[in-house]
């Protein structure tokens, strides 16, 4: 099936907290693919797979990367496709210049940033993008909104009974 969804990472060392963005889609049913490419280390490659995967019909591309976090840019300002960012913590300052880095874009080239390693909430705003032109994902995000709404109030069901170290006095 031709991806809707094309996942970048800015390097390898990325893959565990990208995984779940990638784990979001695959439970959807969301065709992607995922790619290491590098907006400083391999800029060619970018550019060459970010026009392509337009032109093969990727819908949203989703781009994760640490520290000087140029990545998610640099595909927005190739393609007028949604670009997600998801800013990876790095080793040295936490992932504030990660975020910092994707989510202060110039004026005409957005890029919708989530905080640092949401890959979950990267992968479910890919879906909610894709539902805007499909009922079909519409309904199961809002069958996923719902079971999780259930979740959360029964989470909170035992607050009342003293027993189970709930309310007091
Ligand atoms: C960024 O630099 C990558 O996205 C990664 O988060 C960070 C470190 O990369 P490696 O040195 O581990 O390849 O470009």
């Amino acid at each position: 099936m031709q991806p809707s969804v094309a996942v970048i990472m800015g390097s390898a060392s990325d893959r565990d907290v990208v995984a779940p963005a990638v784990a979001v889609l695959d439970e959807f049913g969301v065709a992607r693919q995922w790619r290491v490419l590098s907006a400083h280390r391999t800029p060619d490659a970018t550019a060459t797979f970010v026009r392509q995967a337009e032109a093969e019909g990727v819908r949203v591309f989703l781009c994760a990367a640490g520290g000087a976090a140029h990545l998610p840019g640099v595909v927005a300002a190739l393609t007028v496709r949604p670009v997600i960012g998801l800013p990876v913590r790095g080793a040295s300052l936490g992932g504030l210049d990660s975020l910092l880095s994707i989510v202060q874009m110039p004026p005409g080239v957005p890029v919708a940033t989530v905080g640092v390693d949401a890959a979950r909430n990267a992968g479910l705003l890919a879906v909610a993008i894709l539902a805007l032109g499909d009922e079909e994902l519409d309904a199961r995000l809002r069958q996923f909104r719902a079971r999780q709404a259930e979740r959360v109030l029964s989470s909170g069901q035992d607050l009342e009974h003293p027993a189970t170290g709930g309310a007091r006095g």
